[in-house]
């Protein structure tokens, strides 16, 4: 009796994940009043609390480095980071995580030209991130 050899079917699973990349989809429509703004020493103060960032969006003066006076509330590690695009193929930026509750650091970010930038905590890059607006300095003198 001769038994015949099963064929194995085993030729290769093809797996075609496609995946987007994480939390880069469309922005949601920032209103720029909701936005932590830089004061006239290019300080931005924003904070972290329960895993958000405390303003959707930042404003910065371009060509200038600025410092963004970052506040955590949370237990949990946060940082910042900025790229040049949502899409992060480029990091401007990344400051050290830290924990709080109740801790402050300040960042200093190298000066940026004008245009519009995304900014993330890269702990948790899904649910804290926003956009960062650097803007030429308006005229002086009103
Ligand atoms: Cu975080």
């Amino acid at each position: 009796m001769s038994r015949a050899l099963a064929p194995r079917w085993l030729l290769g699973l093809g797996l075609a994940l496609v995946l987007t990349a994480c939390g880069a989809g469309p922005a949601p429509s920032v209103s720029k009043a909701d936005c932590a703004k830089a004061d006239a020493s290019g300080v931005i103060l924003i904070s972290a609390a329960q895993m958000r960032f405390s303003a959707p969006c930042m404003i910065a003066p371009a060509g200038i480095a600025f410092t963004v006076r970052f506040t955590n509330r949370d237990s949990t590690p946060h940082n910042l980071a900025i790229y040049d695009s949502a899409a992060k193929a480029t990091r401007l930026f990344s400051g050290d995580p830290f924990s709080g509750p109740g801790i402050t650091v300040d960042y200093a970010i190298p000066a940026l030209a004008a245009g519009e930038y995304y900014f993330d905590c890269m702990v948790h890059p899904a649910d804290m991130r926003g956009t960062l607006f650097v803007e030429a300095a308006t005229p002086a003198g009103s």
